[in-house]
């Protein structure tokens, strides 16, 4: 059996190039060789407040961006996850054999709980609906950035806990890391990563940024004091921009070294920014042809939900009989 592959991105903010390179770029590429299932976790996003206008709109923006990243939606199914009610239903009964102690250890909650005034439980139970989104399909690997491994760690031990109290059910999902672009940091700040959610404007390079914008947040990138780049002593902000570079362009260490070892870093950033424009800027072509036919994009969203209800309707019905809840026989 071709093994499947199941991942998504919050439709919580504009989508920035951490999310393409860590996530978005390598579904891209892996997609032929599995069967894959891309969500759009609009479920996730309202675990913090959203603005219900601005995330209807979202939803379709990064639907239309996947679809214009190299989504192929006659081979992947793009999925709005609330479209798929088993989501929920089966976050539900995983969060009933989920011990607490395992969710206060999520740093990513943590570090979200101490940005809000007031703090849904849903928050709380995020990892919780992401182990859900994965379990529901027997996903064999999730392609993920960094910051996902703890919460991956968890779905793991959440599917582990679930079949030794009731029985083999969930396949035991991998995750799959990036192996450059796997964290993507802050331009203004290399000592954090970079999130949709971060406020200020040389933070992040959104993939609709126009290449003037993207030129200028990168050549105000944060480096540090030395001349020029020097791979044994070069800080955060240096190594981000490198790494940037390299994710976009598959360029090896040897020819990383090669070229950049003791350039400027006005230089650097010139090129850096080159390079990220000249990949972004068919995506944003695509894009504004995707967008001009609305009626596509839902047909997409639409069968991509249709072709995975059924496999994620069965999962809820086995996980329901493993754990003796009524079940219709008719
Ligand atoms: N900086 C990053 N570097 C590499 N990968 C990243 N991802 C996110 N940020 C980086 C990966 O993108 C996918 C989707 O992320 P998400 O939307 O589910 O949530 P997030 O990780 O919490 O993203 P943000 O940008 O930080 O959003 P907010 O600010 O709303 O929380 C995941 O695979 C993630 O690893």
């Amino acid at each position: 059996m071709t093994p499947r592959v199941l991942s998504g991105i919050q439709p919580s903010g504009n989508l920035h190039i951490g999310n393409y390179l860590g996530a978005l770029g390598n579904w891209v590429k892996m997609q032929h060789d599995y069967e894959s299932i891309f969500c759009i976790v609009d479920l996730h996003a309202i675990t913090v407040y959203q603005k219900p206008e601005e995330l209807r709109a979202k939803v379709r923006e990064i639907a239309a961006l996947f679809l214009a990243a190299g989504i192929d939606p006659l081979h992947s199914r793009i999925v709005v996850q609330s479209t798929v009610a088993a989501h929920a239903e089966l976050a539900w009964l995983l969060t009933c054999v989920t011990p607490m102690g395992w969710l206060e250890r999520m740093t990513q909650f943590k570090a979200k709980a101490s940005a809000q005034e007031s703090v849904g439980d849903g928050l709380f139970q995020y990892p919780v609906l992401m182990a859900a989104d994965i379990l529901l399909y027997q996903a064999n690997i999730v392609p993920v950035g960094e910051d996902q491994m703890q919460h991956l760690e968890l779905a793991r031990d959440i599917a582990q806990r679930f079949n030794s109290l009731y029985g083999e059910t969930f396949t035991m999902p991998a995750t799959r890391l990036p192996l450059v672009g796997a964290r993507v940091m802050g331009l203004d700040d290399p000592t954090a990563k970079m999130s949709k959610s971060a406020s200020g404007t040389g933070h992040a390079v959104a993939l609709l940024d126009p290449p003037d914008r993207i030129k200028k947040t990168i050549m105000r990138a944060t480096t540090d004091s030395n001349p020029g780049v020097d791979f044994e002593t070069m800080g955060p902000g240096v190594q981000n921009l490198l790494n940037i570079f390299q994710a976009f362009s598959d360029w090896s260490n040897d020819q990383m070294k090669a070229h950049f070892e003791g350039m400027r870093y006005g230089d650097l950033k010139k090129q850096v920014a080159e390079m990220t424009i000249s990949k972004l800027e068919p995506i944003q072509k695509r894009y504004a042809e995707i967008t001009a036919d609305p009626a596509y994009l839902e047909s997409v969203l639409k069968a991509g939900a249709d072709a995975v209800r059924p496999t994620a309707d069965a999962t809820v019905r086995l996980v329901k009989e493993r754990m003796g809840i009524y079940t219709e026989t008719t």
